[in-house]
């Protein structure tokens, strides 16, 4: 098979790219490990950045988010019991949008279908060859049979644990990473959710988050140890423990009930430099991961696949190589700053054992500063709705 495009992993920052290339009327097959089915049932983000749903749109995929999805124009973030609401439309003029991350991959499923653009799933073995070479090319294995796909440019859209990353040679790349010495246990609720827009709250016993997908199915997170078990937590103390960490008067109208979905994520930063080698260009997850407490993660794999979408456009149509040059750097410039924002979201908003008692005072002195300046507040709002693509 011969593509222009190969394009490895078929998650959001895949196949949007799909659907930017098919616009742009350039050929791509996206070859992905898993089942549909599979990648329909990860539960992952919820909140779409202005810019975002502007992106959606543009590539004729906004009809059901505009129908479905929820505008918030604030956050509220809380600490010592106490809530404060960040105006983000009054601050910036802007909103974000309530979507989750499912709900996006179903879209772009359909527009897949719809566009005749070629997917294929349950594909074992992924390999890539020849990548510093004019002519690189994709082998995988459907069925015990071996298939090979031949194109100008292979993008590595394969997530943090893909093959991509990995066939650049180590020499070439510089990572940057943080571990946060935490996880967040998330729990998904058939449960109006407890507050209209979502929460942040910092506490003395730990992180909360409470978020939502609709308006009778709620997502809430609260920071946990690294080694916790998700066995350990029940529902009776995953929502005890809730309740302890958020203001008194919304763990009052907290409503609860089973949690029909449970998992434990690390939280950490990644920076993997630059982000091409050759003709192959990684994109999204693959290069870089942000703790989710910023709301970034799926956002920047929507401005990295705009960036290579217009670069790959203009290396069709206008013979011009410039933007493909500067890919790396263009991407790179706007994922540091969301790296930056999610981890000082994260560092202002949980507990850190070891950092003491001088830590501790900054951080609440971090948030006493926001909650009172306008300039603060003004500059969490304008990286939350996101910065400019
Ligand atoms: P994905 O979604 O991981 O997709 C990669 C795809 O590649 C496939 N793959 C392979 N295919 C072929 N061959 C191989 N060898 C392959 N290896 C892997 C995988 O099966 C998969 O289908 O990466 P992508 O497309 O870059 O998208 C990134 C986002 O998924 C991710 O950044 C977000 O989910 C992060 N995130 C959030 N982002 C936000 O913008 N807002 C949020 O509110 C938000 N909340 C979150 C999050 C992530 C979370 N978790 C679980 C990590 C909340 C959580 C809890
Ligand atoms: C979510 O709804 O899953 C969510 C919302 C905000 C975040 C992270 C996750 O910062």
């Amino acid at each position: 098979m011969r593509t222009q495009v190969a394009i490895v992993g078929g998650g959001p920052a895949g196949l949007l790219l799909a659907q930017l290339l098919h616009r742009s009327g350039i050929d791509s097959v996206v070859v992905e490990r898993r089942s549909r089915e599979y990648v329909m049932s990860r539960i992952r983000a919820g909140v779409l950045e202005h810019g975002s749903t502007e992106v959606l749109r543009g590539a004729g995929l906004g009809a059901r988010m505009d129908r479905e999805g929820f505008v918030h124009d604030g956050v509220y973030l809380s600490t010592a019991g106490r809530g404060f609401r960040v105006d983000l439309k009054g601050l910036v003029g802007k909103s974000v949008t309530v979507y989750g991350q499912t709900e996006v991959q179903k879209d772009l499923f359909d527009a897949m279908d719809r566009t005749g653009c070629m997917l294929v799933d349950e594909a074992d073995d992924v390999a890539i060859h020849d990548i510093d070479s004019h002519a690189p090319w994709l082998s995988y294995t459907k069925h015990d049979v071996e298939h090979r796909v031949d194109a100008d440019f292979v993008a590595g859209c394969d997530g943090s644990h893909g093959v991509s990353r990995s066939a650049i040679p180590e020499h070439a790349l510089t990572t940057y990473e943080r571990i946060y010495p935490f996880g967040w246990i998330g729990v998904l609720s058939e449960t109006p959710p407890v507050s209209h827009e979502i929460l942040y709250a910092q506490h003395e016993r730990g992180f909360a988050l409470c978020s939502m997908r609709n308006m009778m199915l709620s997502r809430y997170y609260v920071q946990c140890p690294l080694d916790d078990q998700v066995e350990s937590w029940s529902d009776a103390r995953f929502w005890d423990e809730l309740r302890r960490r958020i203001p008194a008067e919304v763990a009052d109208a907290l409503v609860t009930g089973p949690s029909i979905e449970k998992s434990i994520t690390p939280l950490r930063s990644f920076v993997a430099e630059p982000m091409r080698y050759g003709r192959l260009l990684l994109a999204g997850d693959a290069a870089h991961i942000v703790p989710p407490t910023g709301a970034k993660g799926l956002n920047l794999a929507v401005s990295d696949v705009v960036y290579l979408a217009r670069a790959l456009t203009e290396h069709y149509d206008e013979h011009s190589d410039a933007a493909l040059d500067a890919y790396s750097e263009t991407a790179l410039r706007r994922v540091w700053k969301s790296v930056r924002f999610s981890w000082w979201m994260t560092t202002m908003l949980h507990r850190f054992d070891l950092d003491g008692a001088f830590a501790a005072r900054i951080q609440t002195s971090e948030l006493d500063y926001l909650s009172s300046s306008q300039a603060a507040l003004t500059a969490l709002a304008e990286n939350y709705v996101g910065l400019p693509l």
